[in-house]
C-alpha cells in the first residue's frame, strides 16, 4: 500500500487553511483534511497495511502533520472570526443620534377615566372599592335591596335575564351594582365604608341610554351614621368632580326601595339652547339618587338596624363623564372607533422623548 506523499500533501492542505476565505471555506478545508474521509484520516485507515517499521515512521509523521493541520486551522479562524466581528460591527452599527421611530400611544377611554377619578376622590374620604359579578341571582340583584316581586324593574323589558335553571330559578345581568353592597353587608361588619364601581346591564337604547353601562355607588354603615353625613359626602363629592368649590347643590324628596328617606340630587347650571352650563345659573340637572338605607335593605345584609344605620347613593359613570367632557352621544362610548378616543381619550402618561419632548 502507497501513502501519498506527505510533504506535498500537508503544503496542499495549509495552503487551502490559510487562503480559506471565510469560516464556510475553512470548515470545507477542515473537512477534506480531517474529517471522516479526509485526507489524513484516510491515509491514517492505511496504515495497517505497511511494514512495522515503515507504519511506525509513517504513524509519527502523520500525527505531526494532523497536529500542524490543526494549529493551522485554529489559527486561522481567530483570524476570520475577528474579521466576521468586524464586519458584524461595521454594517450592524447603531447611529445613536438618529430620532426614535414614532410609536403608537394608546389612549385612556372617558369611562376609565372619569372611574378613576370618582375612586381618587371617595378615596381620600376613606372608600374601599367593592367588586362583584357581573351576573348576579335574583336575592342579591332584587329582593335584598326590598324589590317588590311586582316592581317593574323585575320586568323583562327592563332586566336581562339568563334561560331558566334546573330549580326553574333565572340569574340576571345585575341592573345596578347594589348588589356589590349586599355582599359586602354580609361578609363585613360595620363600620363599612365602600363604593362599588362597575358594569351594569338594562334593556334600553337610545342618545342616553346603551344596554351596558356604568355605575358607582357607595355606602356607609355605622352606629351614628345620619343624612347630615349622606349630604356632606355628596356634596364633597360633586365639588371636587366637577371642580367647581362652589357648585350649587340641590336634595329633592324622592323614593326608591332600598333607602327611607330617598333624595334626588341636583346640581346647579344654566341652559342655553341645547348649550349645558354646569356650575351656575337659576337651572337644575339631576345627577344622582341617594338616601338612608332601608332597614330592611340591613337585615338582608345581616346588619342589625336597631344598632346601625346607613347612607348610599348611586350615580351613572358615563352620564357625568358625558357631562364633564362635553360628549353629547352615550352611544359613541361603546363603539370602539378609534378616531373618537384619540379626540375624547387622555393621554396616559407624559413620557418625555427626544421626538415628543414634555
Ligand atoms: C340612582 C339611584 C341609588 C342606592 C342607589 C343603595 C344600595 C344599597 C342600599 C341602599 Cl345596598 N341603597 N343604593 C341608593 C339610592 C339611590 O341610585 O338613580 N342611581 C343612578
Amino acid at each position: 500500500m502507497e501513502l501519498p506523499d506527505l510533504d506535498k500533501l500537508q503544503a496542499d492542505l495549509l495552503q487551502t487553511i490559510e487562503n480559506a476565505p471565510d469560516l464556510d471555506a475553512l470548515e470545507a478545508a477542515r473537512v477534506a483534511a480531517l474529517g471522516r474521509k479526509g485526507q489524513l484520516t484516510q491515509s491514517m485507515k492505511s496504515l495497517g497495511g505497511l511494514a512495522p517499521d515503515d507504519r511506525k515512521q509513517a504513524g509519527q509523521a502523520l500525527n505531526q502533520a494532523k497536529e500542524r493541520i490543526t494549529q493551522a486551522i485554529e489559527a486561522r479562524r481567530t483570524v476570520l472570526d475577528a474579521a466576521a466581528l468586524e464586519e458584524k460591527l461595521l454594517t450592524e452599527a447603531i447611529d445613536v443620534t438618529l430620532p426614535a421611530a414614532p410609536r403608537p400611544d394608546g389612549r385612556i377611554h372617558p369611562v376609565s377615566q372619569t372611574m378613576d377619578e370618582c375612586i381618587a376622590i371617595f378615596g381620600e374620604m376613606g372608600f374601599t372599592v367593592a367588586e362583584g359579578p357581573d351576573i348576579e341571582d335574583d336575592f342579591h340583584n332584587f329582593t335584598a335591596l326590598n324589590i317588590a316581586e311586582e316592581h317593574p324593574a323585575r320586568q323583562m323589558m327592563d332586566t336581562f335575564y339568563l334561560p331558566e335553571r334546573a330549580d326553574g330559578s333565572r340569574m340576571v345581568l345585575r341592573t345596578h351594582t347594589s348588589p356589590v353592597q349586599i355582599r359586602t353587608m354580609k361578609s363585613q361588619e360595620p363600620p363599612i365604608r365602600i363604593i362599588a364601581p362597575g358594569r351594569t346591564y338594562r334593556c334600553d337604547y337610545d342618545a342616553t341610554h346603551t344596554p351596558m353601562f356604568h355605575q358607582i355607588e357607595a355606602l356607609v354603615v355605622d352606629e351614628v351614621t345620619h343624612l347630615g353625613h349622606l349630604k356632606g359626602c355628596i356634596i364633597d363629592f360633586l365639588r371636587a368632580f366637577f371642580d367647581i368649590p362652589d357648585l350649587p347643590v340641590r336634595f329633592r324628596p324622592s323614593h326608591f326601595p332600598f333607602t327611607e328617606p330617598s333624595m334626588e340630587v341636583d346640581i346647579g347650571c344654566s341652559r342655553k339652547g341645547a348649550e349645558l352650563h354646569i356650575g351656575a345659573g337659576d337651572d337644575w340637572l339631576e345627577i344622582m339618587g341617594s338616601g338612608m338605607v332601608h332597614p330592611k335593605v340591613l337585615e338582608h345584609g345581616g346588619i342589625d338596624p336597631a344598632r346601625y344605620q346607613g347612607f348610599a347613593f348611586g350615580l351613572g359613570i358615563d352620564r357625568i363623564a358625558m357631562l364633564k367632557y362635553g360628549i353629547p352621544d352615550l352611544r359613541t362610548f361603546f363603539e370602539a372607533d378609534l378616531r373618537w378616543l384619540k379626540h375624547y381619550g387622555f393621554v396616559p402618561l407624559a413620557v418625555p422623548s427626544m421626538t415628543s419632548g414634555l
